[in-house]
Parts: structure tokens; sequence; C-alpha cells
């Protein structure tokens, strides 16, 4: 039988872990498993067919981290060639003759742009050709697992999609807050992967079956697709030099069994579990019966770390990207000034837009690169979800591809060659497509015409598999100045495709009141008068008071507000807001009212460019540089830092306010009066082992040279070794350390150890933001400085 067929109704068995029994066999730490494949075929086909043995019907090659990145091309096709042998054998050899081979896709070990320096078409680029050899040796599907970051996860997915036919399973691996490492949450997965095809998801690894359990449910919640579940054994922990795990098999497959009960559709086991686990699940989901998997039928699109679902509350798509009118925009798009749209991005988020729309269209710029690169450098400072609003479908296709979600697509419309154009792309990339009720003969007066073309908009996008869900109406709203029955029918048509269709429609609002005074008036009094109607979404202008006013009202009169609590905490707001907002401001305007200062907003936003120009503009008013650090770069930083700590802000946040921290002080670096000419001592200056962050101990170079010291810098996460090394070669009097996490401390004792033994001349300082003077004693330092001028001060006095 197939394995989707299969699927339908029964439950169908993965295997349990690889890596942790390989080691039991005798892997060294550091050794590549995926070469066992032809190294130690025996032991592999061993496992496997335990595995099979024992109840797996799908068992995974042993290919995690079979890539281009770690492996040569000819290595690389050795490597899957064997493994799919080897699962193909202990098929054979196995009691389970009806059992699939599944390529096992692992994360590639980098992490994307802008977050890490993996290009994402690279990334695509390198999973293809894992999935191309997949293919040609002959496995029968695609497992993509353990992906803790949505935008590598979608790569995977594209490049299984793009390089094969076959069915294709994702699972993400969360940590205990229920996200992913970049962000995202199981919804905000599920409308990723649901929108491009996957055939079944889920989770994997990092925790064990109690505490995977409630994302699981998430799963079971908002998914139309077998749920996957395959559960570490427990957390590990380390007795006598052995990882052992916390969980028992019998506990494990208890645990397990239980939210098969609840429809899960697909299970295994992850790191610890082994074959008695899967004997054991395989045992105690005997006799459950099989649930139905339920189409859930919701309108969602999502960001890298954000779900919006439409239906249940209004929701607002900022309109402000967009050229049309704006002269300071359209000098923006010629310019290049990418940091104008951004911030007008983030201006609409702080005021409350739920969704982006960003257009970009001007005759006399290449619209494709545009809207390539505005969409990349926003999804990268923007929770917000975004709708792709172009004409053009190569812009359209470009953009979508690099988006890190499921979009929100504007638009399609009725004419053959607009969805001929259009759905592919919907259908390939996933999205949520707004509908325009137009046609070759134009936009129907009647509303009933306006149905009659989503009614057929509806039977052409089935054709290529869009569901409805995917599918949100746009009446169009006409200029009610030129015809008094303008709006009228534009309600009409919202109501009949609520009701006669069953689908959510989304509206511009503001073309309404064109050509009339106080046109926000009657654009706000159409918007509340469309909500009446059922209206989903509104294109609109968050900076307008008077379309706050009608949309917070409108919640509070409809029920969708507990207790007026959003309508009270918006009125409240309201004097303030006043002040800074008015619908002709920009978003220059509106960001100086929150945050201390510009610079400060910059850096926590992560806009480089921005924080580039502010921290200069500081310096050209006499600002002197190292008041800059302390009193602007550190206490953003110190902001951000704070929001990592209670999971407010995810690690691609993180990393774009490091990247702006670090655009200011190269200005800062550059502004710096020059040091003395005839340098004094050498320091050797390092970041430890395993800790990466080194804006901290720049800023210590950088002072220790502006005082005239030589300092040899050797970079982050540098070896003990290598610092003793530097340390002698130069008999350098004193060594600088930085770490900034309590995970690091040990290797800076580490480094202090051995220089006491091959370096005693030399004078240790250490600092970073998780020392203290105690811990400096503690770990045998001579010295501790809180901060850059602390470390002068005391290399000085030597
Ligand atoms: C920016 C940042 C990052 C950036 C680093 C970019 C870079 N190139 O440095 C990125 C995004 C890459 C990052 C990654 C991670 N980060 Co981080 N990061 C921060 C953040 C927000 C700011 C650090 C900073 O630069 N501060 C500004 C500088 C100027 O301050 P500073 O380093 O303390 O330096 C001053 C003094 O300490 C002193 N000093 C520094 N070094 C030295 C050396 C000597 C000799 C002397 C005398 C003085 C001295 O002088 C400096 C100037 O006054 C902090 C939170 C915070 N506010 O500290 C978290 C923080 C340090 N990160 C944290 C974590 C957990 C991580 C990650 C593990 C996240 C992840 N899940 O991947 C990874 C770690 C990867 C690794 N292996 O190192 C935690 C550490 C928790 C802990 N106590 O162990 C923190 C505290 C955030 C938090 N609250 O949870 N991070």
């Amino acid at each position: 039988m197939k394995l989707l067929e299969l699927l339908k109704n029964n439950i169908l068995y993965l295997d349990g872990g690889m890596g942790t029994l390989l080691q039991k066999r005798g892997l060294c730490a550091g050794e590549l498993p995926e070469r066992w494949n032809i190294t130690h075929s025996d032991v592999i086909v061993d496992i496997h067919r335990a595995y099979l043995d024992a109840g797996s019907n799908v068992i995974s090659t042993n290919t995690f981290g079979a890539n281009l990145l770690k492996f040569s091309e000819d290595e690389l096709e050795q490597i899957i060639s064997a493994a799919v042998s080897n699962a193909r054998r202990a098929i054979k050899l196995s009691t389970q003759k009806n059992a699939f081979v599944a390529l096992d896709i692992g994360p590639v070990g980098k992490m994307l742009r802008p977050y890490g320096d993996l290009d994402f078409e690279d990334a695509v680029s390198v999973f293809s050709r894992t999935v191309e050899l997949g293919v040609k040796y002959g496995v029968d599907l695609i497992v993509i697992e353990t992906m803790n970051d949505s935008y590598e996860t979608k790569a995977a997915l594209l490049a299984a999609k793009e390089s094969s036919s076959l069915p294709v399973f994702v699972s993400n691996a969360y940590g205990e807050d229920g996200k992913l490492m970049t962000g995202a949450d199981p919804l905000t997965m599920i409308a990723l992967l649901e929108g491009m095809g996957a055939d079944a998801i889920g989770v994997n690894c990092s925790l064990g079956p109690v505490a995977l359990a409630p994302i699981v449910r998430e799963y079971l919640k908002y998914s139309s697709l077998p749920v996957i579940m395959k559960a570490n054994a427990g957390l590990p922990s380390v007795e006598n030099g052995v990882t052992v795990f916390d969980v028992d098999a019998i506990s494990f497959a208890k645990q397990v069994a239980e939210l098969v009960g609840e429809g899960v559709r697909i299970v295994g086991g992850c790191c610890g579990t082994t074959p008695e686990y899967i004997a054991a699940l395989a045992s105690a989901t005997q006799g459950i019966d099989v649930k139905p998997i339920e189409a859930k039928n919701i309108t969602v699109v999502s960001s890298y770390c954000r779900a919006v679902c439409f239906g249940k509350r209004p929701v607002l798509i900022g309109e402000r990207i967009n050229p049309t009118g704006k002269k300071r925009f359209k000098e923006a798009l010629r310019s290049g000034d990418i940091d104008y749209i951004l911030k007008e991005g983030i201006a609409q988020e702080e005021k409350g837009a739920h969704i982006l729309d960003v257009n970009v269209g001007l005759p006399e710029i290449d619209e494709v690169q545009m809207l390539r690169r505005v969409v990349c450098e926003l999804q990268a400072v923007s929770p917000l979800p975004l709708q792709i609003d172009t004409s053009d479908a190569f812009a359209m296709e470009a953009a979508l591809r690099r988006y890190n979600g499921k979009a929100m697509i504007n638009s399609v419309n009725g004419k053959p060659e607009s969805m001929a154009a259009v759905f592919p792309l919907v259908k390939k990339y996933g999205g949520v497509v707004v509908a325009l009720t137009l046609d070759e003969s134009g936009i129907p007066e009647r509303a009933e015409g306006r149905v009659e073309i989503a009614r057929r908009i509806l039977c052409e996008a089935e054709k290529y598999g869009i569901s409805k869900n995917d599918i949100i109406f746009d009446p169009l709203a006409l200029t009610v100045s030129a015809d008094d029955n303008a709006a009228l029918e534009t309600l009409r048509a919202i109501e009949m495709i609520t009701n006669e269709l069953g689908c959510l429609t989304s509206l511009g609002v503001s073309n309404v009141s064109f050509g009339l005074p106080s046109r926000e008036a009657v654009t706000a009094a159409f918007f509340t008068m469309a909500l009446t109607k059922g209206l989903s979404a509104a294109i609109m202008n968050p900076y307008s008071i008077d379309m706050q006013k009608a949309y917070y009202s409108f919640l509070a009169l409809s029920g969708l507000d507990t207790s007026c609590g959003e309508y009270i905490g918006f009125a409240s707001s309201l004097s303030a807001l006043n002040s800074a907002i008015s619908s002709s401001a920009t978003a220059t305007d509106l960001q100086k009212e929150e945050y201390k200062s510009e610079l400060q907003r910059a850096i926590i936003k992560g806009l480089c460019t921005d924080a580039a120009r502010l921290c200069a503009e500081l310096i050209a008013a006499s600002v002197s540089p190292l008041d800059i650090v302390q009193n602007e770069v550190i206490p953003a930083l110190d902001i951000v830092g704070v929001g990592f700590e209670k999971k407010t802000v995810y690690l691609p946040s993180l990393l774009m306010s490091a990247e702006a921290a670090k655009a200011a002080f190269e200005v800062v670096k550059a502004n710096m009066p020059a040091g003395e000419k005839n340098a004094k001592a050498t320091v050797v200056i390092a970041t430890v082992k395993g800790d990466i962050h080194d804006i901290g101990k720049n800023i210590v170079k950088l002072l220790l040279e502006n005082y005239g010291f030589c300092v040899v810098d050797l970079g982050r996460d540098v070896a003990p070794s290598a610092i003793v090394d530097k340390v002698v070669e130069l008999h350098a009097p004193v060594v600088a350390l930085s770490a900034l996490m309590t995970t690091t401390v040990p290797a800076m004792e580490e480094t202090i150890k051995l220089l006491r033994v091959d370096a005693p001349f030399v004078k240790v300082i250490v600092g970073g933001a998780v020392l203290t003077q105690e811990y400096a004693d503690m770990i045998g330092a001579d010295a501790y400085a809180k901060d850059a001028m602390g470390a002068v001060r005391y290399v000085e006095g030597l």
C-alpha cells in the first residue's frame, strides 16, 4: 500500500534514536555518524533492523547531517547511496517487510541571512542536492526534522518539493517555552508548512513526551494534516560520564499513547530512545481507535514568529508602505533608502497594525529586485506578517520565495490571465490571496455582479488545489463622491460574500472618501459599517485616530473586548497619541515618543543605517564617543537583553540589535581621538571559548588602544591554548579576557589555569556582564573591571 494511503486509516511507526545508539556502538565525539553508513554498514543495518523488528514501519536513513556543507559532492553521494541500501537491506532481513525508507534531513548547522551568513537560496541548493540523491537511490519519502528555525525549515521543504514528488514529513524542535529558537509557535509553523504542501507535520527532539504534550495538542487543534510526535526519552543528564535519559520505555509509550488517543498519527522516538521504546509504543497503541483527520478550515498568515488568523476579530493591514501619493516614499525607493521603509513598517506595528501591506511598484525602478529586498529587510526587523502587494507576477514570486512565513498576497482578480499567473504561486509558496471582484469587463456596478466573479474565482482556484480558506475577497470600495450608491453596493457585496459564499472579505477602505473634505471621518464611518456587515480585514492607515477609534469601539460594541479593556487602554493613551499623531504624521514623527532616544530605538529595532547615522549626528553635536557607548548603546542592548531573557524578544531580533549596535560602534571607533604614537605595553585580548559575544571586548580593545597600548585581538570563541600560545609568543605582560555567559566562565577559568603554568609572568584581567569581583577571585584572575575604563585604569596602573 502507498504511504499516504496507509496513513489515511492507520498509525505510522517511525524509528527511534540513531545517534545515541551509534555512540553506544563506539562512535567517537567529533566523528561524523553519516560516514558509518560506509565504514560500519553492518552496525547501521543492525540498528535499522532492530527498529523494524520492534514495530517501526518507517525507518529513517542515517543521513541527518548528510549535506554539501559537511561533505564533498562525491562523498555525499556515496553516503546517501550506502545509507539507502543499508535501510533496504535491513527491511529484507527483518520480519517487517512492508516498511518505508525515509530520507532523513536535519539542519545544516548554520544560520541563514540576516541572522547568519548562509544565503536562503544557497540553503535551498544544499538541501536540494541531498534530496536529489535520496530520490536517485530510491527513498520512499522525505523526513525533515529537528528544525529550530522557520526559515531553514522553509528552505528544506522548498528543496524537497522542487527536487522530488515524494511525500514530505516535517517536524520541528521546540523549546520549553513552546517556541522554536527563532520564535515561531506551533500555529505559525502550521501556517507555513501546510501552506507549502507538507504531507505531515509535528514535533521531535528537545523534550520528553510530557513536556511536548501541550505543543502536540496545539498541532492537533489547528492542523489539518497528520500530526507527528517523536519525543526524546526525557531530559538528558550525565551520570558517571555517560549520558542517560529520565523516561523509561514503558512510561514513554504510555505518555505517547495518550496523545495517539487524541489524534496523533505518526509516532516514534528521538534522542535516548531505543528499539525497546518503539516496541513498547507499538504495544501501548494497539487497539486505540484511529481518529480521522479533520480539516480545520482556518484562514491564517504568518511571519517568522507570529500567526494572524482571520474571521474572529477584524484584522488591520497597514497601508503605508506604498508609494502612491507619497513624495518622500517615492524618493526613498529611487534612492534605495530602505531604512525609511523599515521605519514606516515599525511605526505601523507600534500603532497596532496586525499585517503590513508592502507595495514598492514604481515604473522607474526594478520592482522584482526592490520587492524582494524590502521583504527580506522588513521581515528581519518586524514580527508582523506581510501582505505582498504587486501586480507583477515575477516580483510576487521573488518576494514569496524569500518570505519567512505564509504571506498574504495582494492580489488576484477574475481575469483568466491573472488567475493563471497568481494561483500557481499561491499553491507553491502558500499564502492567503486577496481576490478582487473585477474581471476583463471591469468592476460590476451591482453587488450581484461582484459575487458572480467571486464564484468564478473560487471555481478556478479549486482547480489549482487552493482551498476557500486561502482566499479573501475584496469587493472593492469605490468613491462615494462619484456615485451615491458606491458604498452601499460594496457593503451589500461584503454581506453576500460572507453569507452566500461563506468566505472572508478584506477592503482597502480609504478610497471611499476620495475627493471629500475631512476624509477620515467618512472612511472611519464606512469602516464601521463594513465591519457590521462582516468585513474580516481592512487595508487602512494605522496612524489615523478616527480609524483607531472606529476599530476599538467596534471591538467593544460587538462583544470582542472583555470588559472593554482594550477600548479603555486605547482611550487612556489617546491624549498622548493626539499630540503625536495626525493622519499626515510620518514614521519619523512618531518614533520620538516612546524611547529615551532615537539612537536607542534604532538599536532596539535593529535599524543599522539609522543607528550609524544617529550616532554620527550625536558626534557632530559634540557628544563624546564614550558617552554614546555608555549612555546609548549599552542601555539599548540591555533592554533587548532583558526582553530576550523574558522571552518577549527572540534570537532574530537580538541579532539585528547587535548588528545595529555594531554599526553605531563603527562610527564611534572612527571618531575616537587618536591614541599616543608610541605604543605602551602589549595586551592580548580575547572572548573565551564557547562565547561569541564581542561587542564589549571590542570596546575594551578600542579604549586600550586609545590610551596607547598595543592590543593584539584574538577575536571571540578562542580556545584556551590559542590564548596561552599568543601570550607566550609575544611575552605579553597583560591578557584581557571577556565572557558574557555563565556557561563560558569555566572556559575562562581553564584559560587562567593554563596561563599560570605556561606564562606565569602575565597579569590576567577579566570582565564581561556575567562577571563580578567575587567570580574573578574564584577563578584566579589578577583583576576584574566592570567596564572598559576600569580595564584601562588597571593596565595603566601596572
Ligand atoms: C548582543 C547580544 C548577543 C549578540 C552578540 C553579538 C556580538 N557580536 O557580540 C548575539 C545575538 C549573537 C547573541 C547570541 C547569544 N546570546 Co546574547 N546577548 C546579547 C546582549 C543583548 C548584549 C551583550 C552586549 O553586547 N552588551 C553590551 C556590551 C558593551 O556590554 P558587555 O559585553 O557587558 O561589555 C562591557 C563590560 O562588561 C566590560 N567588559 C566586557 N568584556 C570585558 C573584558 C575585560 C577584560 C574587561 C576588563 C571588561 C570587559 O566592558 C564593556 C564596556 O563597558 C546580552 C544581554 C546584555 N544586556 O548583556 C545577551 C546575553 C549575554 N546573551 C545571552 C544568550 C543566552 C545568548 C545565546 C546563547 C542565545 C542563543 N540561544 O543562541 C547566544 C550565545 C551564543 C554564544 N555561544 O556565545 C544571555 C546570557 C545568559 C547567561 N547569563 O549566561 C544574555 C545575558 C541575554 C539574557 N538576558 O538571557 N547575544
